[in-house]
C-alpha cells in the first residue's frame, strides 16, 4: 500500500488544525422538537473566500438539508441543498429559483456529532453582498421539517 507523501500529510494536518475564527461568525439555537427532522443549532461563518454553515441535529440526519445565505428584504438567497440527488446550489432573486453550477460547494456530515457542514465558495455567489444572513431548513419525507430562525446580518471577512 502506498503511503501518502509527508507533505500531503502535513497539509491535511494544517487543514484540520486551522482555526475556524477567520471571518465573522455566530450561531443560534433551535428548539428541541419531537420530530425526525430536528435542528438544534445553526452556526455560520462569513469568510472572505467562502461561507460555512453548520447544522447540529438531534441525532438524526434529515433526508434533505438546505443551507441558506440570504440578504435584502425581497427574499433573495443562495441555497446549498443536499438530498438523495446529490448536492446543488440554487439562486433566487426573490421570485423563483434557478440552479447554478458551482465548483467547490460541498456538504459533509459527521455521524459522531450529528453535524452537517455546508460550504459555498464566494466565487459561486456573485449576486450576494458582503453582509449576509443564514438559515437552515431540513425535511424528512413529505411532512416532517424544521426551519431555524434567520440569523442577523453577518459581515464578511
Ligand atoms: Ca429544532
Amino acid at each position: 500500500m502506498r503511503r501518502a507523501p509527508a507533505a500531503l500529510a502535513l497539509a491535511l494536518a494544517a487543514l484540520v488544525a486551522a482555526p475556524a475564527a477567520f471571518g465573522a461568525s455566530g450561531s443560534l439555537n433551535d428548539p428541541d422538537d419531537d420530530t425526525l427532522a430536528d435542528v438544534l443549532r445553526l452556526s455560520y461563518a462569513n469568510k472572505e473566500a467562502k461561507v460555512v454553515v453548520r447544522m447540529t441535529y438531534d441525532d438524526y440526519r434529515p433526508q434533505v438539508e438546505n443551507f441558506y445565505v440570504r440578504w435584502g428584504t425581497s427574499g433573495k438567497y443562495y441555497k446549498l441543498q443536499r438530498s438523495t440527488n446529490g448536492t446543488s446550489l440554487w439562486y433566487s432573486n426573490g421570485s423563483g429559483e434557478s440552479e447554478k453550477t458551482c465548483a467547490g460547494d460541498r456538504v459533509r456530515h459527521d455521524e459522531e456529532t450529528s453535524v452537517s457542514t455546508g460550504a459555498v465558495p464566494r466565487s459561486c455567489m456573485p449576486q450576494a453582498p458582503g453582509k449576509v444572513k443564514f438559515q437552515g431548513i431540513v425535511t424528512e419525507g413529505l411532512f416532517d421539517f424544521d426551519e431555524t430562525r434567520t440569523s442577523s446580518r453577518v459581515a464578511r471577512g
